[in-house]
Formats: C-alpha cells, sequence, structure tokens
C-alpha cells in the first residue's frame, strides 16, 4: 500500500478510462442508459451510485485503511448530520446510545430531540474516564458515540480503551474523526467499528462545500449502510462530492499547517495575560497530551480558550479580529472564531452539554502564523 499523502491524490482516482482525464469528472446524470432491462454498467440511478461519489467513497476508505486490502467501505452523505442520521437508523426503540459530555451540538441535538422521540435511550458519560464509561455501559447499550478530540473543549477520548469496553458490552464504537482527520488519526486501527466525518471540515478544507461520511472496515456493516444510504437517500450531488475530492487531494500539506499554526496560537494564548485557559491536546500540560500523543501524528488545528473578562470580553473579542472571521464551521483554509456557548453550541443550553458562556473556539487556518498572531494580539488589547 502506498503511503497516506500519496493515497490522497491517487485512491480511488485513476485516469477517466474513455479520454484519460486525470481529474475524476463531475458525473452530473440522474440516470444510466441500459442495454437491457437490469443489463447496465454497475450504475442504474444517482441516488444508488454515481462515479463521482464513488471515487469520494474509495478515497476516503482508504485514507482511513480500508482498501483492496480491507474489506468494508465508505458512504458518502449529503453533511456530517446526515452522516449521524444513517448511524441513528441502525437503532430501534430501546437501544441505548452513550454520549459524551462534549461534543458538537448538533450530534447532541439529533440524539436528544430526533433519536430519543423514537424510543431510542441515550445518557452522558465522560468518556475521557475509563470508570465512568464501565458505569454507564447498559445491556441495551448499541453505540458508544466518541468525538476527539471534542468540540468545542478539545478533550482526548483513548480510542483503544474505550473500544475495549465497548465491545465488552457488546456495543458498536462510532468515533466522530472531524477534528482529527485521517491524516492525524486512524480510529478503526484503534478499535472503533464506524468513522464519522463532518467533510464539510478539514477533508474539503475550503469552507465550500457542506458533506459527511462513514468508513467501517466491518463487510456487514457496510451492507446495511449502503442499504440505508440508498433508502433514505441522503447522498452528496457529483458536484460536492468532487469539491471534496479535490480537497483531500492536499489534506496532507494543510494539515501540517494548521498543527503548526494552531500549536503557535495556543503557546501565545497560554502566555498572555488576558487569558484565563486554553485548551489544545499540543499543550504539554493539557490533561489530553499523553493520550493525543500516542494516538495522534500531531494535535489539529482547532484551540478554545477563556478569557479572565467573562462572557462580554468574549463577544469582544470575537468580534475585534479582522483576519479570524466571526463564524461556525472549521477546518477550512481561511482562520475563524465563534463563541460556542451562542453559536454552534446554543442547542446544548441548560444540558449537561453546556459550554461555557465565555469560551471562544477558533479554527487556525493557513495564513502567514504571524499574521494570525498579530490580530489576535489586536484584539486582545482591544477588550
Ligand atoms: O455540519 P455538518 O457537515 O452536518 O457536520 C456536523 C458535525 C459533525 N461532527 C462534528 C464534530 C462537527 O463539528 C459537525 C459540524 N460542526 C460545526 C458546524 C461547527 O461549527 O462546530
Amino acid at each position: 500500500m502506498t503511503r497516506f499523502d500519496t493515497r490522497a491524490i491517487h485512491a480511488g482516482q485513476d485516469p477517466e478510462p474513455t479520454t484519460g482525464a486525470v481529474v475524476v469528472p463531475i458525473y452530473a446524470t440522474s440516470t444510466y442508459a441500459q442495454a437491457a432491462p437490469g443489463e447496465h454498467s454497475g450504475y442504474e440511478y444517482s441516488r444508488t451510485d454515481n462515479p463521482t461519489r464513488t471515487a469520494l467513497q474509495v478515497a476516503l476508505a482508504s485514507l482511513e485503511g480500508v482498501d483492496e486490502d480491507r474489506e468494508g467501505g465508505c458512504v458518502a452523505t449529503a453533511s456530517g448530520m446526515a452522516a449521524t442520521a444513517l448511524v441513528g437508523y441502525l437503532l430501534k426503540p430501546g437501544d441505548h446510545i452513550l454520549m459524551p459530555d462534549d461534543a458538537y451540538g448538533g450530534t447532541f441535538r439529533f440524539i436528544s430531540q430526533v433519536l430519543a422521540g423514537q424510543g431510542i435511550e441515550w445518557t452522558v458519560a465522560d468518556l475521557t474516564d475509563p470508570d465512568a464509561v464501565a458505569a454507564a455501559l447498559r445491556p441495551e447499550t448499541r453505540v458508544v458515540w466518541v468525538e476527539t478530540p471534542t468540540n468545542p473543549l478539545l478533550r482526548v477520548v483513548d480510542i483503544a480503551a474505550v473500544a475495549d469496553s465497548a465491545h465488552s458490552a457488546g456495543a458498536t464504537l462510532v468515533v466522530d474523526n472531524t477534528f482529527a482527520t485521517p491524516y492525524l488519526q486512524r480510529p478503526l486501527s484503534l478499535g472503533a467499528d464506524i468513522v464519522l466525518h463532518s467533510t464539510t471540515k478539514y477533508l474539503g478544507g475550503h469552507s465550500d462545500t457542506v458533506g459527511g461520511a462513514l468508513v467501517t472496515a466491518d463487510p456487514d456493516l457496510i451492507e446495511r449502510l449502503r442499504f440505508l444510504q440508498n433508502a433514505a437517500g441522503p447522498v452528496p450531488g457529483p458536484f460536492d462530492s468532487y469539491l471534496v475530492l479535490r480537497g483531500i487531494k492536499t489534506l496532507a500539506v494543510r494539515m501540517e499547517r494548521h498543527c503548526a499554526n494552531a500549536m503557535a496560537v495556543a503557546e501565545f494564548l497560554a502566555g498572555h495575560d488576558a487569558v484565563e485557559q486554553v485548551y489544545y491536546p499540543g499543550l504539554v500540560d493539557d490533561p489530553g497530551h499523553l493520550v493525543a500523543h500516542r494516538q495522534m501524528e500531531a494535535f489539529g488545528g482547532m484551540v478554545s480558550f477563556r478569557l479572565s473578562g467573562g462572557p462580554e470580553a468574549a463577544i469582544r473579542v470575537s468580534t475585534g479580529t479582522e483576519l479570524f472571521f466571526l463564524a461556525e464551521s472549521l477546518g477550512g483554509v481561511e482562520s475563524l472564531i465563534e463563541v460556542p456557548a451562542a453559536m454552534t453550541h446554543l442547542s446544548a443550553a441548560g444540558s449537561a452539554l453546556e459550554v461555557p458562556a465565555d469560551l471562544i473556539r477558533l479554527s487556525v487556518g493557513i495564513e502567514h502564523p504571524d499574521d494570525l498572531l498579530e490580530d489576535l494580539d489586536r484584539a486582545l488589547r482591544r477588550m
């Protein structure tokens, strides 16, 4: 098997056989002509399969360590939440999901407000604590849901340890790998059963599309997920599939710069008088540092922090930067700043996943690091 950076450019992306085009074409077609009823090229209808989407799925599976040598595969979806919804379709009333106490607000909203309404039980635990995981598992637990690093507190969960607990309880381990990307962390190799992505983020990488994906090495599970993808229909169109595939080609080089810039930003903030606390697993005194060091190649591009001045100061700083745009989402080449309690995690208000009102989250982009530090410094001075 070739190396990661090479597979990002080549897996599923052979030249197009008719013309030799080196870029996978955008197959803008809903249907495919058949020679006789049922006699087709392998493609019959684009909800079921589309060649641009197939290329993306093969590439993503390969990056998560599933290729020709391993069974399983990938289903690409219309958004990260559509991928979450497909996991939800695996469950039935009475089943239980164990959730982390820090996770993307939309994931919490879907589980607590949509799946719960269909009779699926859920509870929350600190998944960074192996004893808390063991205590929270029930005979009905079907899914243990891990995000690592978590959104927005950048907590690090020991995937291999939680995989052992989940499997001993007969549960499936789902790992949301959006923040780390397969370049930094490959959960299937640590025991996860399903990896979930919002490809909207680092995989797409340019804040120009919304998408998601599930990857598994389990042949039965991928068959079931493919059935659900086709039956429920939350598929990405060919143009969106193309954008994510194009983004993936540069994932390795972008992630190097995201990680280096985020480390510079985290160190700068940790030494700043106006900053009370910095959350970044790359800092040696961060509680997640050792596990992150073991299970990740580097520490990612997300940094969160709290100011000594409280929520008003957080609002002033988040509206005071020029290069960091005040916006939801993450993982694009441009830097973003946001206040999760008022934006991405509003739906977690009043719940066990509520985030501190004065927390600021940064998605550190790939601009020149000195410009980013100067931008933050100016905003912190003004507060
Ligand atoms: O936005 P969508 O592509 O549907 O992905 C949902 C999702 C899933 N998992 C994680 C860890 C996420 O961060 C997200 C989306 N998050 C944001 C939009 C955000 O700003 O945090």
